[in-house]
C-alpha cells in the first residue's frame, strides 16, 4: 500500500468497494463507508487523503450512525411525548467528539481496523480534531457531562447554546506572557453539526412597545435578527438515545440587505443589519468594559433565550392534537427550563411576554406557567461575578421585558409588605430592581430566586452558603426551594476514554465493566487497595500516563521533564481567589530551598515537576501577571543545573478540554487550593482524583465531599475554613496578621530580580496592606501558606513511601464513584425536573 499521506480519494485499496452504509459496524464495512464519504461528500480537492480528510470522512461515516439514532430518538420522544428538560446554558466545553461517539456506540475496535486498511491509526486522526471551546472553565464543562449523562440515562432533554465562530480565544505564551488569539474551530467547519434550516426564529432587539385599544402590548419595531438551530449529536454510552445540542446562530435576511443603498456604494450601510447579526455569535465573553460590549453580551444572552424558548414553545404547541390546542396549565407537566447560572435569566421575563403579549394569557397564568418550568443553578457566590444589568441599557434593548421585570419586582414587594413585614427593611437587598440613583441596575440572581420554583447550589458547602448568606432571607420566605446537587463529571471522557490503561486494570480487577454507568462500584476496587498484583498493574499504568504526558509537554515547551519525578498539576482559570500565586510562592521557597542546599542534601529530595495552566480573562491583569510569573520562574528554575534534576516548573499552554485529557490521567498530585468558600464545587478535583491522583486541598467546594468518600488519610488538607474567613480577613484589618516567615521569604526572594527584570511590585503588592479587595490579601494566600507549607513536607514524604502512595492512589479512584454525572444528573431528573427516562426501544 501507498504511504498514507500519498494516497488519494481516487486511489483506495482496491479490496474495499466504496459504499455509503450508516449501520456498518464491521471494520470492512465501515472503511467502505470512509471511502464512500471521501469521494461523495467531498470538502477538499481529490487528489489527497492526509490525516485531515481521514478525520472529516471517519467523522461523517458516524455522523451517518449519529442521524439514524438520533431520528429514532426524535420520533420516539415524539411518540411517548413526555416531559422533557431544557438545559439552558453560554457555555458548553465539548472538546473533541470522534473518540467519545466511537466510545459510546461501542465502535472502537472495528474503527481502528478501518483506518489501519487505510493507512492510518485512530489515535492520529482522533488528534486532528479541533476542541468545540464554546465554554470558559467549569461551567461550561459540566454542561457538556450533564448532555452526555442525559443521553446516556436516556433522559428527554435537549442543551440550547450559541454557536460562536471563535469561542473562547487561544492562549499563546510569549515573552510577554499571555497573548489572545481568535479561537478556529469553525475555520474549516465542524462535521458534527446539522443545520435545521426549517428551524428559524426572528429575534427582537430595540424598539418600542405598543398599547393596544383592549390595553393588550405589543414589542415592535427595532432590530429583528434570524436565530437559525445547528444541532450536535449528543451519543448515550451503549444505548441507541442520541440528543440534541441545539446551537443557535444569528443571521439576517436577504431582505434586510438594502439594495439600493449597496448600488449608491454604500456598502457598509446597506449591510449594517447583516454585521450587526453576526457580531452576536462571534465570540464568546466579548469584554464588557464599553457600553458597546456590554450591549452585545445582553444581546447574546436575549438571543439564546428567545430563540430556545420560541423553539420550546413551537414543539408544545405541535402536540395540540384533533381535541383543540393545548392548555397553558399543562407546560409544567410537558417543558423544565434549567438556567445555567444567571446568563440565561431573560428566560424568565421572554416567557412571560411570550405568554402574555402572543399568547393572550393572563399575568396570573402567566406567572403560574412560568414559575412552575423554570429552575435556577447557582455556581457562584463571588459578588463581581452576580450579574447586574444597567436598568437603562435594559430599557433600550428590550422594553416589554423591563416592563415585564418592574411588574414582577412591584409583585414580589407587595407580597413581603402584605405577608412578611419582618422583611420590609430588607427589601433593599431583596427586591430585583436596584433603584440606587447612582446607579440603577437588575439583580439577575435576585430575580432568578423569586421566579424559578427551585434554586440549587453545586456542592453541598456551596448550597450551605447560598442558603445561610447569599439567599439567607429568601429560605426564609421559600423554605422549600433550596436544595443541593453536587456536580459530578462523566467518567467515560474522563476515565474509560482518556485512559484506558487504567480503565482496563478496573475492569480487570472489579470482573465488570459495569462501573463505566454505575461508578460506585469502583468501591470494590477497596479491598484490593493492599494487593501488590493491583498495585504493581496500577504503577504501570501510571507510569505510561506519566510518559505519554512527558512527551506532549515537551513537544509544546520544549521542556524536558523527568518521568520518574512527582508530577503535580494545577489547572483551571487563572483567578486570585484560587491561588495559583500560593503554588508558585511555594514553588519559589522551594526553589529557594534546593539552592541552598547541598549537592547530597538536594539527593535526598523528591524531585518534582510542577505544571501549572489555565487561561486569564484578557482584561484581568492580575491574572496576566501570574501566568507571566510562572512562566519567569519555570525559566530560571528549568535552567539551573543545580536545581532542575529536583524541580522542573512547567506552564502548560492553552488550557482545554484535550490538554486536560492528558494531563489528568498523567497527574500525581493536583492542587485545588482556593480560598474556603470562594469555589463553589470544582470538577477537574473530581477527574483527578478519579484518575488516582492524590489531591492537596483546602475544604472548599466539593473538596469536602471528595475527602469524605476517599477517607481523610488520602487527603492533603491544609487551610482555613469558610467560617474562619470572615474573622481573618477582619483580624487583618486590624493589623493582627502575622505572617509566617516561609512567606515572607518568598515574596521577597519574588522581588529580588532572580526571576527576571518584569516588575512583580503590583501583583506581589495584592499580598500587603490591610484592607481591599484586590489588596490587603484578600484571598488569605499569607495566613494558609504555612500551613500549605506544612501539606507539601507531608506530600514529599508519603511520595517516598511508594507502597503507601500507590494504595491512597487507589483509595481515591475506589472512592470517587459518588462524583459521576450520572449521580447528578438523575438528581436533577428527580428532585428538580420531574421527568423520567424515555429509552428508545
Ligand atoms: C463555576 C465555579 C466552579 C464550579 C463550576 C460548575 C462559574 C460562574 N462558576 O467552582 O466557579 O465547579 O461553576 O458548577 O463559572
Amino acid at each position: 500500500m501507498a504511504n498514507a499521506n500519498g494516497k488519494s480519494a481516487t486511489g483506495f485499496p482496491e479490496k474495499i468497494s466504496e459504499k455509503a452504509n450508516p449501520e456498518a459496524n464491521e471494520a470492512t464495512e465501515i472503511a467502505g463507508n470512509i471511502i464512500y464519504h471521501a469521494k461523495y461528500s467531498p470538502h477538499f480537492s481529490p487528489l489527497k487523503f492526509g490525516p485531515e480528510q481521514a478525520l472529516y470522512a471517519t467523522a461523517e461515516s458516524l455522523r451517518d450512525r449519529l442521524i439514524q439514532l438520533w431520528n429514532e430518538t426524535y420520533l420516539h420522544f415524539n411518540k411517548v411525548d413526555p416531559k422533557q428538560t431544557y438545559y439552558l446554558s453560554m457555555e458548553y466545553l465539548q472538546g473533541r467528539a470522534l473518540t467519545n461517539a466511537i466510545g459510546n456506540l461501542d465502535l472502537q475496535g472495528p474503527y481502528a481496523d478501518a483506518l489501519r486498511k487505510l493507512g492510518y491509526e485512530l489515535e492520529e486522526i482522533a488528534e486532528q480534531e479541533k476542541d468545540a471551546a464554546l465554554g470558559n472553565g467549569g461551567l461550561g464543562r459540566l454542561a457538556s457531562c450533564f448532555l452526555d449523562s442525559m443521553a446516556t440515562l436516556n433522559l428527554p432533554a435537549w442543551g440550547y447554546g450559541l454557536r460562536y465562530r471563535h469561542g473562547l480565544f487561544k492562549q499563546l505564551i510569549t515573552k510577554k506572557g499571555q497573548e489572545e488569539v481568535a479561537e478556529d474551530w469553525l475555520e474549516k467547519f465542524s462535521p458534527w453539526e446539522i443545520v435545521r434550516h426549517d428551524v428559524v426564529f426572528p429575534v427582537r432587539f430595540f424598539g418600542n412597545v405598543q398599547i393596544n385599544p383592549d390595553g393588550s402590548r405589543k414589542w415592535v419595531g427595532g432590530d429583528v435578527v434570524q436565530a437559525l438551530a445547528y444541532d450536535v449529536p449528543i451519543p448515550g454510552y451503549k444505548t441507541k438515545n442520541t440528543i440534541s445540542l441545539r446551537l443557535w446562530e444569528a443571521k439576517a435576511r436577504a431582505e434586510d440587505l438594502d439594495l439600493f443603498q449597496f448600488n449608491e456604494g454604500e456598502y457598509e450601510l446597506a449591510a449594517q443589519l447583516h454585521s450587526r447579526a453576526q457580531q452576536i455569535c462571534t465570540v464568546l465573553y466579548p469584554g464588557d468594559a464599553t457600553e458597546s460590549g456590554k450591549l452585545l453580551r445582553l444581546k447574546q444572552q436575549f438571543f439564546l433565550c428567545s430563540a430556545s424558548l420560541q423553539d420550546i414553545i413551537s414543539r408544545f404547541n405541535e402536540r395540540s392534537t384533533s381535541e383543540g390546542s393545548r392548555k397553558w396549565s399543562e407546560f409544567p407537566s410537558k417543558v423544565a427550563v434549567q438556567m445555567n447560572d444567571t446568563h440565561p435569566t431573560l428566560a424568565i421575563p421572554e416567557l412571560m411576554r411570550l405568554l402574555l403579549d402572543d399568547n393572550g394569557l393572563g399575568w396570573d397564568e402567566a406567572w403560574d406557567v412560568t414559575s412552575r418550568t423554570v429552575a435556577y443553578t447557582n455556581h457562584t457566590v463571588l459578588p463581581e461575578a452576580l450579574e447586574k444589568w444597567s436598568q437603562s441599557l435594559m430599557w433600550k434593548l428590550l422594553p416589554r421585558h423591563m416592563e415585564i421585570i418592574e411588574e414582577i419586582d412591584k409583585r414580589f414587594v407587595q407580597t413581603i409588605c402584605t405577608t412578611r413585614v419582618d422583611l420590609e427593611d430588607k427589601l433593599s437587598t431583596l427586591s430585583i430592581l436596584d433603584n440606587n440613583p447612582q446607579k440603577p441596575v437588575v439583580r439577575m440572581a435576585n430575580l432568578c430566586v423569586v421566579s424559578s420554583h427551585t434554586v440549587n447550589g453545586v456542592a453541598q458547602l456551596h448550597s450551605d452558603i447560598l442558603k445561610a448568606e447569599l439567599f439567607a432571607d429568601y429560605v426564609s420566605i421559600w423554605p422549600n426551594k433550596f436544595q443541593n446537587k453536587t456536580n459530578g463529571i462523566t467518567p467515560r471522557r474522563w476515565l474509560r476514554f482518556c485512559s484506558p490503561e487504567l480503565s482496563d486494570i478496573i475492569t480487570k480487577w472489579l470482573k465488570t465493566d459495569k462501573w463505566i454507568t454505575d461508578l460506585d462500584l469502583l468501591t470494590g476496587l477497596r479491598q484490593f487497595a493492599d494487593n501488590e498484583e493491583l498495585q504493581s498493574e496500577w504503577a504501570s499504568a501510571k507510569a505510561a500516563n506519566k510518559q505519554r504526558l512527558a512527551q506532549y509537554i515537551e513537544r509544546v515547551t520544549g521542556v524536558s521533564i523527568n518521568p520518574n519525578s512527582l508530577f503535580d498539576i494545577q489547572v483551571k482559570r487563572i483567578h486570585e481567589y484560587k491561588r495559583q500565586l500560593m503554588n508558585i510562592l511555594g514553588v519559589i521557597y522551594r526553589f529557594k530551598k534546593l539552592k541552598e542546599m547541598k549537592p547530597e542534601e538536594r539527593k535526598k529530595t523528591a524531585p518534582r515537576t510542577v505544571m501549572i495552566g489555565g487561561k486569564a480573562f484578557a482584561t484581568y491583569t492580575n491574572a496576566k501577571r501570574i501566568v507571566k510569573l510562572v512562566n519567569d520562574v519555570g525559566d530560571v528554575v528549568n535552567s539551573d543545573p543545580e536545581v532542575n534534576e529536583y524541580l522542573k516548573v512547567v506552564f502548560v499552554p492553552n488550557y482545554n478540554v484535550t490538554v486536560a485529557e492528558m494531563l489528568i490521567p498523567g497527574s500525581e498530585l493536583s492542587q485545588h487550593i482556593s480560598t474556603a468558600g470562594m469555589e463553589a464545587s470544582g470538577t477537574s478535583n473530581m477527574k483527578f482524583a478519579l484518575n488516582g491522583c492524590l489531591i492537596i486541598g483546602t475544604l472548599d467546594g466539593a473538596n469536602v465531599e471528595i475527602r469524605e468518600e476517599i477517607g481523610e488519610e488520602n487527603f492533603f488538607l491544609f487551610g482555613a475554613t469558610a467560617d474562619q474567613v470572615p474573622r481573618l480577613r477582619k483580624e487583618r484589618e486590624d493589623g493582627l496578621f502575622k505572617p509566617d516567615p516561609r512567606f515572607e521569604e518568598a515574596k521577597q526572594f519574588a522581588k529580588s530580580g532572580v526571576f527576571g527584570s518584569y516588575d512583580y511590585g503590583p501583583l506581589l503588592d495584592s499580598l500587603e496592606g490591610n484592607t481591599g479587595y484586590g489588596r490587603g490579601d484578600y484571598f488569605l494566600v499569607g495566613y494558609d501558606f504555612a500551613s500549605y507549607m506544612d501539606a507539601q513536607a507531608k506530600v514529599d514524604e508519603a511520595y517516598k513511601d511508594r507502597k503507601r502512595w500507590l494504595k491512597m492512589s487507589i483509595m481515591s479512584t475506589a472512592g470517587s464513584g459518588k462524583f459521576s454525572s450520572d449521580r447528578t444528573i438523575a438528581q436533577y431528573a428527580k428532585e428538580i425536573w420531574n421527568i423520567e427516562a424515555c429509552p428508545v426501544p
